[in-house]
Formats: C-alpha cells, structure tokens, sequence
C-alpha cells in the first residue's frame, strides 16, 4: 500500500504555507524535500560523531570512516554496481561529469577525436565537452530527436565512426520528461567499441536502475535530487575504466606516497577523491536512499506514472496549453506554455497561489532552439505528491490564463 499521507507526514515542509497558501512543491527536478531522517542524520553525525575519515586512529574518526564507507556500500547496492571501488563520491551530477570529461579526454583523446552528445542534454554534459574540445581539438556530435521529445535511433547510429571515443547521453530529460532507450544506446555504442556516460540525475529518483544490467560504463547521479543532502553526488565507473584513468583532481586522500621526485596514487575509489570528503553527506544521502527502498522504487515509479498520466490528461483540457514531450515513455516532468503567455508570469503568478514549478530554459538551452522557444514551465513531481496538487495546479493555470 502506498500511504501518501504517511510519506507527506515525513516532510515537515511540505505543511508550511507560502504567501499564505498551502505550499504545493512541484520542483522536483530541481530539487527535492528532505525526510526528517535525512536531516537527522546530518544533526546526529555533527552532534555525536563528527571527525575527518581515513585520517585519524581516534575513536570518533574510525566511526565516521565505518560510517562513510558504509554509505559507499549503500550506493553500491542501489544502482548494483559490482563493487565499492565503482562509487566515487563527489559533489554532484555536474561535478561527476566534469570529472569524467577531464580524466576521459586527457587519457583517451587526441584532436580530431569524437564524442556523442543528445539534442536534450543539460549544460553539464554539454559544457565540459565544449571545454575539453576548446583544450584538445576534439569534435562533438549531436544525436537529433523527432517533435515528441524522443531521440532518433537511426541517426544515432550513423553517427559513429573510427573516432567516436564516447557517447554522453542523459537517462531522463529534465525538460522533456523523456526516458531515454539507454541499454539500447549502449549495446549500438558497445557494438563499435565506444564506452558510454549515463546522466542519471533525473532517473536515480524515479526508478530502478542498474548499472549492470544497463551495462553503463559511467552513471552519474546527484544527491540532492533523490531526496539527500545538497552537495553529495556519484560517479559510477566500471573498474575497468576507472583503473586506466588518471586522477581529476591532486591532495590528501588521493595518494599514496608524495615525494618532490615522485608521487604514487591511491588505489581505487579514493584516487579521485581528493581532499575531505563531504562524509556527513554521504552518511544522510545513504539515509535517503534506504527511505526510497524501504518505500520501493517500483511503488514510486507507479505513483508518479499514475500522476503523471493524470496530469497530462487534465493540463491537456487547458485552453491555449502546448505541452513540450510527449514520447511513449515519460518520467514524471512536465513542460509547458499557455498561448502567449511568458513562462516568466505564469510561474511567477502560480507561485503567488503557491504553486512552486520552475521556468526558463531549464539548463538546456539547445534544446530550447531546438523546440523554437525561449523556456518552459516545469511541473516536476515527486513521491510525495498528490492528484490533489495537480488538480490545484491546472485551476491554478486556469486562472493565470483568464488573467491574460
Ligand atoms: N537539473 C533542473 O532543474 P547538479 O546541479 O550537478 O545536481 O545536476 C545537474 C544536472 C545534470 N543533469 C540533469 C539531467 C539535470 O537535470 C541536472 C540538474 C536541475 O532541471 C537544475 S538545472
């Protein structure tokens, strides 16, 4: 049984009001709410454990090393990697990607080289690329999509040739909603020898993945959009991978021995993790991904496919209302502008009926020229949200557009 009132009852925020009005948060793919275990966990650990990790022969740095490493194992047995040395903590999806693009260019790329990026990628996986391609000469490609949102398999599959060295594709969009055929992407990538990163960012909350079964090379997730703490985030990579590339970032943690001659790196997951690990961070983001399981990530995914159906069938009675993403298989996003009005207003109206959504380009700025538009309104829902909430939302749209 899936208690929705039991879960909300988890979330103290989602009771408070704003500008008077019951609070309805549907900007979850921007971020979502934190259960109070999460925020106790974060509280416990400064009060009674706080100390650096790997560090200290003292009682309390051994406990918060266990800790740590516990949470490691904990997102090892979430996305069923293989092993611990698979999970490299870092500070975010943007931060994972960033790490890969460095280390993965540096070690495996020459000018001329190339790379496979989709239309509706975020900034993250498109930026650092430019970046690299600034540095070393290497060439971006672009996989196109059709007008519902979904990526053209055929055209990505001519777009491999003797240079391709990476496909970067995202699971979900965080504009389109869209869930990507990634295991398939990656067979056709596997099939030419080509490695692949996954954006997980918008799938990690919203289903079940596994790494193994899609037989991702790279998976990159952050913490805060699977209800942990801010600035906590993975780099899923197969040891394989990992073993051959060179560490992202030099400092504590990351070494073996330093001299001025000669340093030696650390073994794996700790080479790329250099510096004080965020490990109160890791610890609440562990916790929040016990409280997905002990919900199910397939219960979560019924109820927002539930919600998501609900909400594209009632928006859709809208007069005026364009829905941007409409592939076969969604995730629980929706974009949307109503006639003319700016996506600027409409947000900034709803909010004044409480209706928290984000507007503007979403990070996604080629996928804007691509849909012809400036931005969106994003409705993005989570576990804990409710018909109800849609129901205020589209009388809250509703209204906005009489306004108009
Ligand atoms: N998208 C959104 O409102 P960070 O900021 O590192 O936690 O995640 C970046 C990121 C990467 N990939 C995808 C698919 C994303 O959706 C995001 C973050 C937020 O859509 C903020 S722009």
């Amino acid at each position: 049984m899936y208690n929705i009132e039991l879960i909300r009852e988890d979330f103290p925020i989602l009771s408070r009001e704003v500008y008077g009005k019951p609070l309805v948060y549907l900007d979850n793919g921007a971020t979502t709410q934190k259960p109070r275990c999460v925020v106790e966990a974060i509280t416990n650990e400064y009060y009674s454990v706080n100390a650096n990790v790997h560090r200290g022969v003292h009682f309390l740095s051994q406990q918060a090393t266990e800790l740590h490493e516990a949470s490691r194992e904990t997102v090892r047995r979430f996305i069923n990697a293989r092993s611990t040395n698979e999970i490299i903590f870092t500070r975010g999806t943007t931060e994972s990607i960033n790490l890969l693009a460095s280390s993965f260019a540096e070690s495996q790329m020459q000018a001329g080289d190339e790379v496979i990026v989709s239309t509706m990628e975020h900034h993250s996986d498109i930026v650092p690329w430019q970046l690299q391609a600034a540095k070393r000469g290497i060439v971006i490609k672009v996989i196109p999509m059709n007008d519902k949102g979904e990526l053209l398999q055929d055209a990505y599959k001519q777009l491999f040739s003797e240079k391709t060295k990476l496909v970067c594709v995202m699971h979900v969009s965080n504009v389109l909603g869209t869930v990507n055929p990634v295991k398939e992407m990656i067979a056709e990538a596997h099939a030419h020898g080509v490695p692949v990163l996954v954006d997980g960012a918008q799938s990690v909350p919203h289903m079940k993945v596994d790494v193994q079964d899609l037989d991702a090379d790279f998976f990159a997730f952050s913490g805060h959009k699977v209800y942990g703490p801010t600035g906590v985030g993975v780099l899923y990579g197969k040891e394989e991978w990992l073993d051959k590339l060179p560490p992202y970032q030099g400092g504590g943690e990351m070494i073996q021995s330093v001299s001025f001659e000669k340093t030696t790196f650390n073994e794996l997951p700790f080479k790329f993790e250099a510096g004080t690990p965020d490990y109160i961070g890791t610890t609440a983001l562990a916790k929040a991904l016990d409280y997905v399981t002990a919900i199910g990530m397939d219960q979560i995914a019924a109820h927002e496919h539930e919600l998501t159906q609900y909400a594209m069938q009632r928006l859709k009675q809208i007069e005026g209302m364009r829905i941007f993403g409409e592939a076969e298989h969604k995730s629980s996003v929706i974009s949307f502008l109503v006639g003319n009005i700016h996506h600027l207003d409409m947000g900034t109206l709803l909010d004044r009926l409480g209706i928290a959504v984000r507007t503007g380009h979403h990070c996604a700025q080629p996928l804007m020229q691509r849909l012809g538009i400036e931005g969106t309104v994003r409705a993005s829902f989570g576990l804990y949200n409710t018909k109800e909430e849609i129901d205020i939302l589209a009388a809250g749209i509703e209204r906005v557009s009489r306004m108009f």
